[in-house]
């Protein structure tokens, strides 16, 4: 299957407790009719489903891979090394740290690996970007993109 025509977004996390954080990705998402694949994939308690998943998420036609994980957060590292797709991270809120650590952890990846970083917990934004991704060859993604930035603008 040829990626430029798939609607299909992973919105990985890496444990359970994460899902009421992980929520807004995949609401976001089927809110712009994309097909949304959530899974609990740990880089360290399942680190060979994670490498199953991520090698084969482009045959498998996945757009995008969205991952979030607290504290050592290593997901979304561990996911972009498996697959030339664009993996976009979040850290997540929790810990010691509340959520510095994931967000270092996450953002911080040595060169030729890249990890799109959004904010500690902004699983929406990590949705909006991939909706972004996808509507640079989707006119009508991008008509409601831009509706949607016009319900979020202050009334004059
Ligand atoms: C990370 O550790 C997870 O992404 C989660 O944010 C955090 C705590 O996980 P649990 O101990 O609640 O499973 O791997």
């Amino acid at each position: 299957m040829t990626a430029t025509s798939a609607k299909k977004v992973a919105v990985l996390m890496g444990s359970a407790s994460d899902k009421d954080k992980m929520a807004p990705a995949g609401d976001t998402l089927r809110r712009y009719g994309i097909e949304v694949d959530e899974r609990v994939l740990s880089a360290h308690r399942t680190p060979q489903r994670v490498a199953d998943f991520a090698s084969g998420a482009r045959d498998q036609g996945f757009a995008a891979i969205i991952c979030g994980a607290g504290m050592a957060a290593h997901l979304a590292g561990a996911v972009a090394g498996q697959t030339t797709l664009p993996v976009i991270g979040v850290p997540l809120s929790g810990g010691a740290l509340n959520g510095v650590d994931a967000l270092y952890a996450t953002v911080q990846m040595p060169k030729g690996i890249p990890v799109a970083t959004v904010a500690i917990d902004g699983a929406l934004n990590a949705a909006l970007l991939a909706v972004q991704m996808l509507a640079i060859d989707d006119p009508g993604l991008a008509k409601q993109l831009e509706e949607h930035r016009a319900e979020m603008a202050p009334p004059t």
